[in-house]
């Protein structure tokens, strides 16, 4: 019994050195509500409402176990986050004004206070992005809303990949809630659906996302609680996205709730969705763990200590238009970049 529990150890050692982390997000135990207020550990807490940091961000220390993914059999290494947004979530950039139409809460990945210095080692060569995701049962999120709730933005605005909930935004208002809105829908740089799948309760959603830089594509892997994760896409290109520096941007962990059409608006203001819009100002909120970066040279981590790497086969891939999603698109041109971080 001893040699066999030594040789586990062994192999997670082994196989946790095996693919290079480049970064990681789960939030150890003795990260603190000061430190979160004041940007310390792996996120940037400034993209938020006029409140401090801890009003829109919990640190659940035992309250909640994460994905047990990568902490299986033995006591949980990382706590919990959950991540909210109420009435006053909006936030004001550098430049453009209060976003009103938004309510949202980011983290953005950062290494010692600043995401700049990180983005270009997690944005190129090949890079697997990981986050698992949860319902918070006593704020649930609004599904008649869109919600773009992880990505990476590039200071176009726009971004790599996306992962959407609710009911994507329409100018004019469509059939709500729209088809699919209770699926998360893993959205590319051109806002198709490579993979949607139902946001069942009381799981943990596990999602990993492989970005090469350099041929620019996308591969999906998903799974729920402590099963392994399991390729859901081909290799799909994502050539619309920036090649080289200008396609880096910060990677976001959040709740960005789109409004709704207000009738009352001028016709210019309808599709202005970062400062215009219907918003009901209600509690919501989504948890996070599992959030991390790794390089592929030596494989994809799939959790249950076993590594992978994704396969060629394009018959996975479930691509599909979506002309609303394209629609929402064109208004963020419109309006210009969604976001303007200004580190603090
Ligand atoms: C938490 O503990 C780790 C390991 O002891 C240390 O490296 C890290 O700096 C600590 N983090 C914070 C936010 O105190
Ligand atoms: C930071 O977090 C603490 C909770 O630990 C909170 O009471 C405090 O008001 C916050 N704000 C600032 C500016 O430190
Ligand atoms: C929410 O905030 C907006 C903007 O500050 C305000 O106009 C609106 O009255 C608020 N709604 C509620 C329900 O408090
Ligand atoms: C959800 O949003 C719709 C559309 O704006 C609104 O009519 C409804 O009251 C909202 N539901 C809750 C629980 O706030
Ligand atoms: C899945 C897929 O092929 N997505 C898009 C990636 O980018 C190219 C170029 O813009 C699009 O044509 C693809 O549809």
């Amino acid at each position: 019994m001893v040699y066999a529990s030594l040789f586990c150890l062994f192999t997670f050692v082994f196989i946790s050195n095996a693919t290079p982390l480049l970064y990681d997000g789960r939030v150890p135990f003795n990260l603190t509500n000061d430190d979160l207020n004041s940007s310390i550990g792996p996120f940037l807490t400034g993209v938020k409402g006029s409140e401090d940091a801890t009003h829109y961000t919990t640190l659940l220390g035992n309250l909640e176990l994460p994905t047990p993914l990568w902490d299986a059999g033995t006591l949980p290494t990382e706590q919990v986050i959950s991540v909210s947004i109420d009435n006053t979530s909006i936030f004001t950039p550098g430049s453009g004004g209060p976003q009103f139409g938004f309510r949202r809460t980011d983290l953005i990945a950062a290494v010692d206070g600043d995401s700049k210095d990180l983005d270009p080692l997690i944005e190129s060569g090949t890079t697997v992005f990981h986050f698992s995701i949860k319902e918070d049962e006593t704020r649930p999120l609004n599904f008649t809303h869109e919600y773009q709730i992880v990505f990476i933005e590039p200071n176009d605005g726009s971004h790599v990949f996306g992962i959407q909930l609710g009911s994507p935004f329409t100018n004019p208002t469509g059939k709500l809630p729209a088809e699919n809105a209770y699926s998360f829908k893993v959205l590319d740089h051109a806002l198709n659906v490579l993979f949607s799948t139902p946001f069942t309760p009381n799981s943990w959603h596990n999602f990993a996302i492989q970005v090469d830089w350099d041929q620019r594509t996308l591969a999906v892997l998903y799974s729920q609680d402590g099963s392994t994760l399991k390729q859901v896409t081909g290799i799909v290109p994502n050539l619309s996205a920036v090649a080289g520096v200008n396609g880096q941007g910060d990677f976001h962990i959040a709740v960005l709730k789109l409004p709704l059409v207000n009738p009352l608006d001028s016709p210019s203001n309808q599709g202005d969705v970062v400062h215009f819009g219907i918003q009901e100002g209600t509690d919501e909120a989504l948890l996070y763990s599992g959030v991390f970066v790794e390089d592929t040279t030596d494989g994809i981590s799939l959790g249950n200590d076993l590594l992978g790497s994704v396969n060629l086969d394009t018959a996975h891939a479930r691509t599909k238009r979506s002309r609303q999603c394209h629609e929402t698109f064109h208004q963020y041109r419109e309006v210009g970049s969604t976001e303007t971080y200004v580190s603090q």
